[in-house]
């Protein structure tokens, strides 16, 4: 067995593992990154686009904003439509000046790569086997093969960022964890087109026939999504029936908006609520997906685990400045509370704006009254403004 040294050892290759090991080789802290996949699999991932205000300031700490900052776009306002009629939510005055920012998932994956791996980060890519042990200890190991070689990183902390389907929390022993969840009784169709959006705004469209979302990778694309039944597959969507859905949902005065293009990708997104608690066992720290999933209707999920990065990247480093476990010890009680109120804001905005099961016809009533308000109060939409474009770190 070869044997390898680093600090922080880094499940995942995803936004959080990437942001994560880019800020700490800023504070002259060692990383190697176990990712599972290989680079061009990572790099043509399909996700979140909306970006708050802390994620765009994290990127640019990671010194991986250029190209960002070049070609991303700025929205002071998104806009809803309730069975047709439009209305927008100027954000920018509701909130007190902040907008959000528009740019791909995608993008801030390849941004992040390119520019650790130019400055000599190490990311090993198709490592197979990776098992996190000896957490509960002082010398942390993770385990993994690569080429076929069997190697043992040794480590002094091991940052769990593999997502929802990880090893790290579920090498934690359950009897030690609390886990929260929500399962949606509908999922979401997702489309990329080479086809202009239908306005310069993201809009929500609530629809007596469900829930669309019309939003867009700049420069060119679209990204549209519909909702639809849990067990749907994609025969269920041929183009065509898209497109048209699509239209319906968008109402019969705005239908003309939407242009068609060629559809480059398609997929069915579950959604999901769920939290773990703690985020932390000995010396093994679960951030982004491993630790929590929100369904994508606020467009958090990307969010909120450049948020745990953000309180755990400045942990690691102050403990290496200081010798302080004072904020690694409070980690997840910390990233938790932040973390909880973004749960609520996506679990009550994706409650209002998709259509509930036929058979509860006084619940569907009660998403229709909180929409109405919603559109009627100054106060609901400053709220709303406040949540979308991120509460503070
Ligand atoms: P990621 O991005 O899932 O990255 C985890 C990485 O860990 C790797 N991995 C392993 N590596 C080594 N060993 C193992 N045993 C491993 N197991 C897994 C994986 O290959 C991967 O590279 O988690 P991270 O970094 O926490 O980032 C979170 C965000 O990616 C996520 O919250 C958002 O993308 C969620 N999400 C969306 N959020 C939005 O805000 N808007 C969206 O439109 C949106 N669409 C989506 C989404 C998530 C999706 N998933 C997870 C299926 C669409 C999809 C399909
Ligand atoms: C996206 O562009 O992928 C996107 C935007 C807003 C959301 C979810 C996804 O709420």
């Amino acid at each position: 067995m070869k044997v390898k040294r680093t600090q922080v050892g880094i499940i995942g290759a995803g936004p959080a593992g990437l942001t994560l090991a880019r800020l700490l080789f800023e504070s002259g802290i060692s990383t190697v990154i176990l990712e599972a996949k290989d680079r061009e699999y990572v790099e043509n991932r399909i996700r979140a686009g909306v970006l708050e205000k802390g994620s765009v300031e994290l990127l640019g700490r990671a010194k991986s904003d250029a190209r960002l900052q070049s070609n991303a776009q700025i929205h002071k306002g998104i806009e809803i439509s309730l069975n047709g009629d439009r209305c927008r939510v100027n954000l920018e005055k509701l909130s007190g000046g902040k907008h959000v920012t528009v740019y791909g998932q995608t993008e801030i994956t390849i941004d992040l790569i390119e520019v650790h791996t130019k400055l000599g980060g190490e990311i090993i890519f198709e490592a197979s086997n990776v098992i996190p042990r000896d957490f509960e200890t002082k010398t942390p190991v993770i385990q993994y093969e690569s080429n076929g070689d069997l190697t043992e990183l040794q480590c002094d902390f091991i940052a769990g960022c593999d997502g929802f389907h990880g090893i790290s929390r579920s090498s934690i022993p359950p009897s030690k964890l609390k886990f929260f969840e929500r399962v949606y009784p509908y999922s979401w169709l997702g489309i990329l087109a080479e086809a202009p959006p239908p306005s310069k705004e993201l809009i929500y469209a609530s629809h007596e026939r469900g829930f669309a979302l019309y939003s867009m990778r700049p420069p060119t694309r679209s990204r549209l999504y519909l909702q639809c039944e849990n067990n749907t597959t994609l025969d269920h969507w041929p183009d065509e029936v898209i497109w048209n859905e699509l239209r319906c949902r968008l109402g019969v005065k705005d239908a003309h908006l939407i242009q068609e293009g060629e559809i480059i990708e398609k997929g069915v997104t579950p959604m999901r609520s769920f939290v773990t608690e703690p985020m932390q066992y000995g010396n093994l720290f679960l951030a982004g997906d491993a630790a929590h999933i929100v369904p994508p209707t606020g467009a958090k999920g990307l969010n909120l685990a450049l948020s745990d990065i953000f309180y755990l990247s400045n942990a690691f480093t102050s403990f290496y400045d200081t010798g302080s476990t004072k904020e690694l010890k409070s980690y997840s009680k910390t990233a938790l509370s932040r973390i909880w109120k973004t749960e609520r804001f996506s679990w009550w905005m994706t409650s209002m704006l998709h259509k509930a099961s036929e058979t509860d016809n006084f619940e569907d009533r009660i998403r229709l009254a909180e929409l109405d308000y919603l559109l009627s109060s100054e106060a609901a939409l400053s709220s709303l403004a406040e949540n979308y474009t991120g509460l503070p770190y």
